[in-house]
């Protein structure tokens, strides 16, 4: 198993609460659930559009590996999605998969990349509340400083904060 970063640690236990919608401090499956719904709903995107469904069900798919690595059970501990984290390092699929849906439905004008104003609404969708945080963290992913975030730029952020 590698070693995992203080700060890294620290960012898996915020997807934690990003994932623990109904805050009881375990996931399940309708913690997912709601959290696909709430991000369609931040983005004014219909449930039963093809972008919500989508992440819906990659979300989905995320519970599924999730609960399968940790022996099958109805219920997530904080300990156990960190101990899946360290040893997935966000490598995995299901994380591109995840990470595209939600580019697909935070492109609002669909030219393929995230503007600062849309990757705020993602920002706001995950309950961060901090402008400084958002142009930091925009500045950051935006490899090539062209004001806009492709989505391999994306992909990288999401891999960082699983979530
Ligand atoms: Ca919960
Ligand atoms: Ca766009």
């Amino acid at each position: 198993m590698t070693t995992i970063s203080p700060t890294a640690r620290q960012k898996i236990a915020e997807s934690f609460d990003l994932f623990d919608t109904n805050h009881d401090g375990t996931l399940t499956k309708d913690d997912f659930t709601r959290y696909a719904d709430n991000l369609a709903r931040a983005f004014g995107r219909d449930p039963q559009s093809p972008p919500a469904r989508n992440l819906k069900q990659t979300t989905e798919e995320l519970w599924q590996k999730l609960q399968v690595s940790t022996g099958g059970k109805q219920s997530v501990s904080r300990e156990e999605f960190l101990q899946y984290h360290e040893r997935t390092q966000s490598q995995e699929p299901e994380i591109l998969q995840y990470a595209d849906a939600i580019f697909e439905l935070a492109d609002a004008d669909g030219n393929d990349r995230l503007s600062r104003d849309e990757f705020a609404r993602v920002q706001q969708a995950r309950g961060e509340k901090n402008p400084a945080f958002v142009d930091d963290a925009f500045a950051t992913y935006d490899a090539d400083g062209d004001g806009a975030l492709t989505k391999s730029e994306f992909i990288e952020y999401i891999r960082d904060f699983i979530g």
